[in-house]
């Protein structure tokens, strides 16, 4: 397999301003013409072929200028057909063929239960017609669509509709046409059957623009929230960065069948249906926000990934990190919509502490493994494999940087003149990071983001190691920043090892007095609860005089950045932290880094083969977090929730998933045993407010901390709780309440009674099918489940391999999420046979699936060797996909 270096980019040398396509669409065989209107720019050779990239195509024919091409004028091989023109200005036709229903990939032009979708990003429209595919070639598109009108009543594409006709026999015509150039990955075609949910809205500068949400039929009553979101979302961009929607006509369509989350093709976004469809009965507050954050997501493309797009798949970041940066202020700024501002903080926090346990569930360990590698990668073999969490969610992190070193107003200021150099065309990273600097240079004379750009060049997590000294004499506190940043994926490989310089990391600071109140902070001449320091070389100190007493010290406060701090708390300190810290984020974390504490020395233990111990003090800092009334319900809920299994397993060395597993669940047990009565009260409380289900904050909160008491309660056997938990799975009135009491049963108990309330969840679900992937899950990510369990289930006639989200609802889900049951001999063997399975079908999905154990050599030698067994059984297996095989080479270096 070839590897593609940043560093080769050679600019395409033709442009193509025009393309017209047309579609005679049918499932088994669409027949694809296109009109390719080529001009070759000014500075390229007049000898250059023409390149052009297809896959799985069958060519019928090619003519350049009206001229049919015999097979010695050109030259096809592999995935490229070359041309020689002979003029500067050129009109290639090609007419090819392809096969949507044997398309079981998804990518190209594939069939969705009765309807055909495109997915062209990364490089999807290579399997629709020969085309240079690559995201620096922008065209307008008209694009014709014809197809049998019974089957496709409704044909879409990007932009918009020119006209629409019927054909004879049956068959019918629609015309789109797209004002904006695009890269051809955002190019989009729909033709189906389905429902459509519309609203009308008018612009910031008074434009009318209609949005509509498609789903099947039978899911109409579905798209409301979507809908609202996307209205929401338009109305957010324009008041938050003055972005307005460039479209008289925005469409987002719903897909059973889908890879990613969702796709912003311009004007035309499909979509997972997992990320459309919710009503009170069938989806989870977490689905509501999380369908809002989605739409959020593919709507913010419009301008950060559309307007201004990626000059290569190497700076994918440039449109994922930014525009995740945005989905998660949409998303925040929804949370604390309408709060007074001390809850709208709170609820900001709650928000930002969900998304630093993404990253660091996701792409902590993952900067820390095999596939590690910077925000915008040096080097690649297959580019689906780096829609990671490394570029989308630490690429979010090194923007919110930015944004906390500019401070909001320059933040918008530094996009604004983004988008006035660079509107309408194909850019990089470096571009959008100069933009942001000339603000900065500005704003701070003598500074610029010289050392910043590095995050863009660097893999791993970067270490800071605090230091605090106090002169009592003086008044004076210390600090002394040090950074460090271990050698991560190939860099290990490296000799001499890769130079890290310092990174530019700021860092949000606060110290507390010993009663816990805030101490005002005297720093660059203003005085502050929170400071920002400015760590830009390997190690900085910086003093604060007028300290009456040797502080706490609150450390980067609310994240500033995506590192590990080092300080050598005291229990008691962090006990002080967990009760008082003001900065909301950092009070949570206290609280959890006691907890980890607890976890590790529980872990040992269990090595060890001694009795679990757990220390009474850490139960009371529970107990004082129940009971302050102070909190919201849903900062409560995070709060006492205990550290992922994953972060945990991160946390030790050699990584020991049974002992981490059996750690946590041991934790639970006696934070529920012990404070039984206090469960029970907030369980109470919480379930004793009944009102309309509506998904918002406060309600969605109280309904997290109810269903998390409930699983304390199960967790501590209270002689209650499996009542409780009957008796709200079968009296609940919205899903997110009837799934806590469902999986409260069957994860606290292997009792008859979890059996039938499972059976009787699947007899009333079972027409849905993103419930019955909830079904799926329950059952795969629950303690006691096997791998013969699994195989069981696969066999129910409602599983299938093809159908990713139901893929990821039991193999994923039980793989990567059920630490008992998947981390043993017959689980690696079984993940193995289901990533060559999936290859087969799937490549893009089975490459996910193999980085279920990325860091299997930092494992305990049984796992570690089992592992690696099962890496070697996936390798043997030829041919495999390029997606598989460079995860597995890499994981086997
Ligand atoms: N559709 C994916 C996303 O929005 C890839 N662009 O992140
Ligand atoms: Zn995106």
């Amino acid at each position: 397999p070839t590897t593609i270096s940043r560093l080769d980019y050679q600019p395409y040398p033709y442009l193509l301003p025009n393309v017209e396509l047309e579609f005679d669409l049918d499932a088994a065989a669409t027949k694809v013409s296109a009109r390719l209107h080529f001009q070759r720019k000014p500075d390229a050779a007049a000898d250059l072929p023409l390149v052009l990239d297809g896959s799985e195509l069958e060519l019928v024919s090619v003519a350049i200028d009206g001229q049919a091409l015999r097979a010695d004028q050109y030259e096809l091989s592999g995935e490229t057909l070359r041309l020689f023109p002979r003029s500067a200005a050129f009109v290639v036709e090609i007419t090819s063929l392809c096969k949507p229903a044997e398309n079981s990939s998804l990518m190209g032009l594939y069939v969705s239960g009765a309807s055909l979708f495109t997915q062209c990003e990364a490089e999807g429209f290579r399997r629709i017609t020969w085309f240079p595919d690559r995201p620096d070639v922008m065209s307008r598109y008209r694009v014709t669509l014809r197809a049998d009108k019974s089957r496709y009543p409704l044909l879409l594409s990007n932009g918009n509709l020119l006209q629409s006709r019927d054909l004879d026999d049956g068959r019918h015509e629609a015309v789109w046409e797209d004002p904006h150039p695009k890269p051809c990955y955002l190019f989009a075609l729909v033709a189906g059957g389905f429902a459509c949910r519309e609203q009308t809205i008018r612009t910031r500068s008074g434009r009318e623009a209609l949005l509509q949400v498609y789903s099947d039929p039978e899911s109409r009553d579905k798209t409301e929230w979507a809908l609202e979101s996307l209205a929401r979302a338009v109305r957010w961009d324009e008041q938050r960065f003055g972005l307005e929607l460039d479209l008289d006509r925005f469409m987002v369509v719903a897909a059973r069948d889908f890879n990613m989350g969702a796709m912003e093709n311009k004007g035309l976004n499909i979509f997972n249906s997992a990320y459309v469809l919710a009503d009170a009965e069938s989806a989870t507050d977490a689905s509501f926000r999380a369908i809002e954050a989605v739409i959020g997501h593919e709507y913010f493309h419009n301008w950060t990934g559309n307007r201004v797009t990626c000059r290569d798949w190497f700076q994918l970041s440039l449109k994922e990190g930014l525009t995740v940066f945005r989905d998660q202020e949409f998303s925040a700024d929804m949370l604390a919509a309408d709060l007074p501002e001390a809850e709208a903080r709170s609820a900001r926090a709650v928000k930002r502490i969900d998304d630093v346990t993404t990253l660091r569930i996701a792409q902590f360990p993952e900067d820390a493994g095999p596939m590690a590698h910077p925000i915008r990668p040096e080097s690649y073999q297959e580019i689906g494999n780096f829609y990671t969490a490394t570029v989308y969610e630490k690429g979010a992190e090194v923007i919110r940087m930015q944004h906390t070193l500019l401070g909001e107003a320059g933040f918008r200021a530094g996009l604004e003149e983004y988008f006035r150099r660079h509107d309408g065309s194909a850019v990089t990273c470096d571009d959008f990071v100069a933009a942001m600097e000339s603000v900065y240079a500005r704003q701070h004379p003598g500074k610029n983001f010289e050392v910043f750009r590095r995050w863009y060049s660097q893999a791993g997590t970067p270490r800071v190691q605090v230091k605090m000294d106090y002169d009592q004499a003086l008044g004076r506190c210390t600090i002394t920043l040090s950074q460090h940043c271990e050698p991560a994926g190939i860099e290990k490989l490296q000799v001499p090892p890769a130079a890290k310089p310092p990174l530019h990391i700021p860092f949000a600071l606060g110290l507390l007095g010993r009663e816990g109140q805030a101490l005002s902070l005297q720093h660059e001449g203003q005085a502050r609860d929170t400071v920002l320091l400015d760590l830009t070389a390997a190690s900085q100190s910086w003093s604060f005089d007028g300290i009456p007493e040797r502080p706490v010290p609150s450390l980067l406060r609310n994240f500033s950045a995506p590192v590990i701090v080092e300080y050598p708390y005291s229990d008691a300190e962090l006990t002080l932290l967990a009760g008082h810290d003001t900065d909301p984020f950092a009070r949570w974390e206290a609280g959890q880094e006691l907890a980890m504490r607890q976890l590790l020395a529980l872990v040992a233990a269990i090595q060890a083969g001694q009795p679990p111990r757990v220390d009474p003090g850490f139960v009371q800092v529970w107990h004082a977090l129940l009971d302050d009334k102070t909190l919201s319900p849903a900062y409560q809920a995070r709060a006492l929730t205990l550290p992922a299994e994953k972060i945990l397993l991160e946390r030790t060395s050699p990584m020991d998933p049974q002992a981490v597993a059996h750690a946590r669940a041991e934790l639970r047990g006696v934070l529920g045993a012990e404070l039984g009565s206090s469960w029970l009260r907030i369980y109470q409380e919480c379930a004793d407010e009944p009102q309309e289900y509506h998904p918002d904050a406060l309600q969605a909160g109280r309904r997290a901390l109810q269903n998390l008491a409930l699983s304390y309660l199960m967790a501590g056997a209270h002689p209650q709780a499996p009542k409780l938990a009957l008796d709200q799975y079968y009296e609940a009135a919205n899903m997110t309440d009837r799934m806590g009491g469902l999986s409260a049963l069957v994860n606290f108990s292997d009792t008859p009674a979890a059996t039938q309330a499972l059976g009787h969840f699947y007899e009333q679900w079972q027409q849905d099918p993103l419930v019955v992937d909830r079904w799926f899950t329950l059952q795969a990510t629950a303690p006691t489940t096997s791998v013969e369990a699994v195989r069981a289930l696969m066999l129910h006639p409602a599983f299938t391999l093809r159908n990713p989200n139901r893929a990821r609802s039991l193999i994923f889900q039980f793989c990567m999420n059920n630490l008992q049951g998947a981390h043993t001999p017959e689980g690696y063997q079984f993940w193995a046979e289901q990533v060559v399975a999936l290859d087969r079908i799937n490549p893009e999905i089975a490459a996910r699936l193999a980085r279920a154990f990325d860091n299997w050599a930092r494992y305990v030698p049984a796992n570690r060797d089992a592992i690696r067994q099962a890496l070697e059984t996936i390798q043997s297996h030829s041919p495999l996909s390029r997606n598989v095989s460079e995860i597995i080479t890499k994981a086997l270096k």
